[in-house]
Order: structure tokens, then C-alpha cells, then sequence
């Protein structure tokens, strides 16, 4: 079965490949689509992005599985930011190493003994006759004391699941795969296929 991907995070879509292999899906991905250019995120909830996300891609893709997600880290002291900002915390085009610098900073500077944080994902798929379907997944833990790791993506590097010393990038893919916001997200995704 064919699933278009609405994003452009080569991490998501490792993670996706990986969470779902060898279920007999073919995935594609946004540079497959030509001329398309992915909407602004003007949502306030990681629902109303991954919808957009959605949404937008099936209108190119009308007869497909399309599916989208949106995640972010929120920080329990941060009054949960930068949620739906965690890709553009540091500013519009910031890299991965800005805007986990932005957290650290700020943790640092706000609430350094209250390191609580939780990772939340939300995917919307869309099938083929239009109807639509959501799942989402959380996973607590704190931000670390100082950057680790070099597995995963964006805030991997400061983020320490809770039961653990290490960061997700520490800890490496086939750990955060089990117990991580997307991998619950995935793992209720797949029954519908
Ligand atoms: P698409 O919108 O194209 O899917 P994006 O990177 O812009 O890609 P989001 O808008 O959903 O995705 O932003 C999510 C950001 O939250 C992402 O860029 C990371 O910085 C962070 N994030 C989400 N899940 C993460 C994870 O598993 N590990 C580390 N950081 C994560």
C-alpha cells in the first residue's frame, strides 16, 4: 500500500520507515510531489497543523493515503513552549542546534531545577475515500543538564526520557523507537492499515 508522507523532516521519516517496516507499505515522500510547497503552520494545537499538513497534501494527492504529523517539545517551567513553535523556537529558518541552545538557555535562565518536559506528537491520516483519522502519543521526561548524544534529531540531544540518565541521542534510535511520542502515535496509526 502506497502512503504519502506530508513532511519534510528526514528524521520523522526514518522513523516512520523504521516503525513500520516490513508491513508491505510503500512510503513517499514530499520531494516525490512536484511544485509543492508545504503551508504555513498557522495552527494553535499540534491537531490543527497536522490537519493543515494533511489536508494540504491530499488536495494534490486526492485518491491517496495521505498522512501528517506535528510534534514538539513542551517545557513544564517554559509554561509549556516551545510546543508548537519547537521548529521554529529560535526563529524561522533556525537549525536544530539553535533552538535546542534557545532551550537550554532558557531553562538554564527560568527554571533550572524544574526540568520537567514532554515530547507530544500528533498524526492525522487521511484515506483514500476522505475519511480521517488521529492519533497521538506522549512521552514525559526533563531536559538534561547539558547536551548528549548524537542519534535522532532536534531536541534528542536534551531531552531525557523519564526512567533514564540519558538523552534520547544517547540513548539511540531503537530505544526512543519503543517507547517514544511518535512510536505510540505509529504503533495506533498501523492497525488502521
Ligand atoms: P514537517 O512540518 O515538515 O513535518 P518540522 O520539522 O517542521 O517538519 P514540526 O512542525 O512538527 O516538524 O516541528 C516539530 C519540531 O519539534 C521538530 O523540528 C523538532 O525540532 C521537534 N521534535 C519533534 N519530534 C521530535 C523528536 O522525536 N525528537 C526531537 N525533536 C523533535
Amino acid at each position: 500500500m502506497d502512503i504519502w508522507l506530508a513532511t519534510s523532516n528526514s528524521g520523522k521519516v526514518n522513523e516512520f520507515k523504521s516503525l513500520l517496516h516490513g508491513k508491505g507499505l510503500v512510503f513517499h515522500q514530499l520531494s516525490e510531489v512536484k511544485n509543492y510547497h508545504s503551508p504555513a503552520e498557522t495552527g494553535e494545537t499540534f491537531l490543527d497543523n497536522a490537519r493543515i499538513k494533511a489536508k494540504s497534501l491530499k488536495s494534490v494527492m486526492p485518491d491517496q493515503w495521505v498522512v501528517a504529523e506535528d510534534s514538539g517539545l513542551q517545557v513544564k517551567g517554559l509554561k509549556d513552549l516551545p510546543g508548537v513553535h519547537s521548529a521554529r523556537y529560535a526563529g524561522d529558518k533556525a537549525t536544530d542546534h539553535e533552538n535546542v541552545a534557545k532551550v537550554m538557555k532558557m531553562v538554564n535562565l527560568r527554571t533550572p531545577t524544574e526540568r520537567s518536559a514532554k515530547f507530544v506528537c500528533c498524526i492525522v491520516a487521511i484515506s483514500p475515500t476522505g475519511e480521517e483519522f488521529v492519533f497521538d502519543g506522549v512521552v514525559e521526561g526533563s531536559i538534561s543538564k547539558k547536551v548528549a548524544g548524537t542519534a535522532g534529531f532536534g531536541y534528542d540531544v536534551c531531552f531525557i526520557p523519564e526512567g533514564e540518565e540519558k538523552t534520547f541521542a544517547e540513548l539511540g534510535i531503537p530505544f526512543k523507537n519503543k517507547v517514544s511520542h511518535r512510536a505510540q502515535a505509529i504503533r495506533k496509526l498501523v492497525e488502521i492499515f
